[in-house]
C-alpha cells in the first residue's frame, strides 16, 4: 500500500497517522531517532484514545498503532477494482475503464476520506439536527426524513476538487488522483431545500455548515476532519439531496452510510458523509477545510510554481467542464474498428458538444451525446472509430459546455492541485 506524503490536513495534526514527519514535541516516550506513532502522540492523548492507561507503553514498538484503534484491514471491502492511494485515511479512485457504466455501481464509487469513518453505524438511531439561524430546530431520524418529505431519486455526479492532481508539475501535495475521483450513481433521499424550508431559514442566513460522524486522524475528539458548507442560495438548489440510498441500496459504509449530502457539480467535499448536523450561519462557514488554501484556488491565473499569498485564494464553487473516455481502456490492444464512449459533465451546466480526435488533436469529430437524465447527472456519449492503418493511436475527448467553456489541452496549474479538467487521452494499439 502506498501513502501520499501528505494529506490535505495540517501536517502536524496528522502526525498520528503518518510516518513521523512531524517534529512536534513528545513526552519523551521514545528516543528521537525513531519514527512513528508514539513519537508523535503524547502518551496521555493515546491513553485517552484507547480509553485506559497503557501500563506497558515503554514496550510498544515505534510506529505501532494500537489494534483497538486500527481500521478494518480490508479497507476496500465491497469495492471492485479501485486503486488505493492512501490507507489512512482511506482514499481510493476508480480506473477510467471501470467507470464505463452510465450509473456508477456502488462497488466502483471512489472513496475520499479525510478522517476515520464511524464504526457500526445504526440507521435506526441515526439523527440529523438542523440548527443555527432557523425558526424551528429539527431533529430527524431517517424514518422522519422519509415520512415528512418527498423522497426523490436522481443521478448525480460527484467529483473531488483534487481529481487530476497527479498531473500537476510542479507537483501539488495531497492525494495523487489521476482521473477516477468522479462518479455518477443514482441517489435516493430528500431535497436539502425541503428540509431547510421546514426548519425555516432566517433572513440573515448566508451559509450552511455540514457536520459528520467521522473522527479526526489524531483521535482528538474535539477536532473534526472536515466540515464544509454552501452559500445558502446554492443550498436551495433542487438537486442537492440528503441521501439514504445509493443505486437503490443502503449507502456503502465508505460513502457515508447511513446518511450523506450529495451536492452535484461542486467539489464533492461539500457533500458531507455520515451526516449528523446542518447549521445555518450568518457568515461564511469557517470549519476545517473551508479556510486557508483548502478547496481554494488563486483568484487569478498563476504560472506553474508561482507563490500565491493565502489571502488571494477564493473558495472553489462549480467544477469545470470535463469528460472521460471509459471505452476502450488506456493501453488496450484493439482492432481496426472500435466503439468509443464515455461521460461528460460541467458543474451547474450541461454539456452541449463532445468531440474526439485520433490524430493528436489535428482533426476533431463531434459524437453522439445524450441529454442529462436529470440536472446534475453526467452525460453519456458514444461513437465508432475506424483507424486508417495499424499502429499506436491516442483517443482524445474534449467536452464543451452550455456556456461555451471547452476543456483545455494543458493544465491550469494552481498551488493545491485542484480543478484539473484537461482532456482525457487514451492510448491504444491497433492491429
Ligand atoms: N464526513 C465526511 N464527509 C466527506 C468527506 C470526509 O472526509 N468526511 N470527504 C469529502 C470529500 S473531500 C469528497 S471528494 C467526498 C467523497 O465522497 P465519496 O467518498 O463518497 O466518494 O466526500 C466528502 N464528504
Ligand atoms: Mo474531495
Amino acid at each position: 500500500m502506498t501513502r501520499t506524503t501528505e494529506t490535505t490536513t495540517n501536517r502536524n495534526e496528522t502526525a498520528f497517522a503518518k510516518d513521523g514527519h512531524s517534529e512536534r514535541a513528545t513526552e519523551g516516550i521514545v528516543n528521537s531517532g525513531r519514527r512513528g506513532f508514539l513519537k508523535n502522540t503524547g502518551l496521555a492523548t493515546m491513553a485517552a484514545m484507547v480509553g485506559a492507561s497503557i501500563p506497558f507503553h515503554r514496550n510498544m514498538p515505534a510506529g505501532l498503532v494500537p489494534a483497538a484503534f486500527a481500521q478494518d484491514n480490508d479497507v476496500l471491502a465491497g469495492k471492485d477494482g479501485l486503486t488505493l492511494l492512501n490507507d489512512r485515511p482511506v482514499n481510493a479512485e476508480t480506473p477510467a475503464a471501470l467507470l464505463d457504466d452510465a450509473i456508477t455501481p456502488k462497488s466502483r464509487h471512489f472513496i475520499r476520506n479525510n478522517g476515520i469513518p464511524p464504526q457500526d453505524v445504526d440507521p435506526e438511531s441515526w439523527r440529523l439536527t438542523i440548527d443555527g439561524f432557523v425558526d424551528n430546530k429539527l431533529e430527524l431520524s431517517i424514518a422522519d426524513l422519509r415520512e415528512q418529505f418527498e423522497v426523490v431519486t436522481l443521478q448525480l455526479t460527484l467529483e473531488c476538487g483534487g481529481n487530476g492532481r497527479n498531473a500537476f508539475d510542479p507537483p501539488a501535495k495531497g492525494n495523487q488522483w489521476t482521473y477516477g475521483a468522479v462518479a455518477c450513481s443514482e441517489w435516493t433521499g430528500v431535497r436539502l431545500k425541503d428540509v431547510l424550508e421546514k426548519a425555516g431559514v432566517q433572513s440573515n442566513v448566508v451559509y450552511t455548515a455540514h457536520y459528520g460522524a467521522d473522527s479526526h486522524l489524531s483521535g482528538n475528539p474535539d477536532k473534526l476532519p472536515i466540515s464544509r458548507g454552501l452559500p445558502i442560495d446554492k443550498a436551495m438548489a433542487d438537486n442537492i439531496l440528503i441521501a439514504f440510498e445509493m443505486n437503490g441500496e443502503a449507502l456503502h459504509p465508505m460513502n457515508g452510510a447511513p446518511l450523506r449530502l450529495v451536492v452535484p457539480g461542486w467539489p464533492a467535499s461539500t457533500a458531507q458523509k455520515w451526516l449528523t448536523r446542518i447549521e445555518l450561519r450568518d457568515q461564511v462557514h469557517d470549519g476545517p477545510k473551508m479556510t486557508g488554501t483548502s478547496y481554494r484556488v488563486p483568484a487569478y491565473p498563476v504560472a506553474p510554481g508561482q507563490d500565491v499569498p493565502e489571502e488571494d485564494f477564493v473558495i472553489i464553487e462549480r467544477m469545470p467542464v470535463k469528460s472521460l473516455v471509459t471505452f476502450p481502456a488506456n493501453g488496450a490492444d484493439i482492432g481496426m474498428e472500435t466503439d468509443v464512449r464515455g461521460h461528460a459533465w460541467s458543474g451547474d451546466r450541461s454539456i452541449s458538444r463532445l468531440d474526439i480526435s485520433i490524430d493528436f488533436g489535428t482533426t476533431w469529430q463531434t459524437v453522439e451525446l445524450d441529454d442529462p437524465v436529470n440536472d446534475g447527472a453526467w452525460q453519456n456519449w458514444r461513437s465508432k472509430v475506424t483507424f486508417p492503418q495499424a499502429g499506436y493511436y491516442e483517443i482524445w475527448a474534449r467536452a464543451t459546455d452550455s456556456e461555451g467553456d471547452m476543456q483545455p489541452f494543458a493544465i491550469a496549474w494552481n498551488p493545491k492541485g485542484y480543478l484539473n479538467n484537461m482532456m482525457h487521452r487514451v492510448g491504444v494499439r491497433v492491429s
